[in-house]
């Protein structure tokens, strides 16, 4: 099967320190910026966020987690069927009035993302939520959009974007294959 490299190892390295500079230039500083990553390989991701805010800013942020998981056996059937739902949830910080920065691997119909705001909802009443992932692959089924992106990638409905980072799997690296 074909397979395509879109980000190695450097390239995210490099996108996650912009995410964090953009992140940073936008809010105007990281005062009441909280960073929640969706589970599985979006808390690395956010743990990595917040040491490279940190380096620039000297600020550790509160970090959370969520955990989205989509009810279904056939990850390659979407649209609709069955909806993403949230499993757990672990955000000690209050995040009434704060800033909260989701941040996940794959942004695909947004309909994880959307689970994840109605979470962060019920958890309490942000300021404002925002979203940044590696990679946006386009498909959306929803009006939901990425604040950051680490990268845009065009894909069709036969293709698989593979996430891997160090933390988890052997490498670094996002990956498409053809099915
Ligand atoms: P993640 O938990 O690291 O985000 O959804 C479970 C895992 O399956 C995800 O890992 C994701 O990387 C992977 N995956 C690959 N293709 C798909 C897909 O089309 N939909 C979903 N929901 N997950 C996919
Ligand atoms: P959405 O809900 O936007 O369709 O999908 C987003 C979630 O599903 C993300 O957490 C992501 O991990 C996973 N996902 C959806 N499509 C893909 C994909 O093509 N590759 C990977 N690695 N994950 C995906
Ligand atoms: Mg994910």
């Amino acid at each position: 099967k074909p397979k395509t490299t879109v980000l190695d190892e450097a390239a995210i390295r490099r996108a996650l320190t912009r995410i964090s500079h953009e992140i940073i230039e936008k809010n105007k500083g990281v005062d009441d910026v909280i960073l929640v990553g969706i589970k599985t390989r979006g808390v690395p991701l956010a743990s990595r966020l917040q040491k490279r805010i940190n380096d620039i800013e000297g600020v550790i942020l509160p970090s959370g987690e969520l955990d989205i998981t989509l009810y279904r056996d056939d990850l390659t059937t979407k649209s609709g069927q069955q909806e993403p739902e949230l499993k757990e949830t672990n955000i000690e910080t209050n995040i009434d009035g704060k800033k909260v920065v989701l941040v996940d691997d794959v942004l695909y119909t947004g309909r994880t993302v959307r689970a994840a705001m109605d979470a962060l909802m019920d958890h309490g009443r942000p300021s404002q939520i925002q979203l940044a992932v590696l990679v946006d692959r386009g498909h959306r089924e929803l009006p939901i959009r990425a604040d950051y992106v680490g990268k845009n990638v065009p894909t069709s409905l036969d293709e698989i974007v593979t996430v891997t980072v160090s933390e988890t799997d052997e490498e670094d690296a996002v990956v498409i294959f053809e099915k």
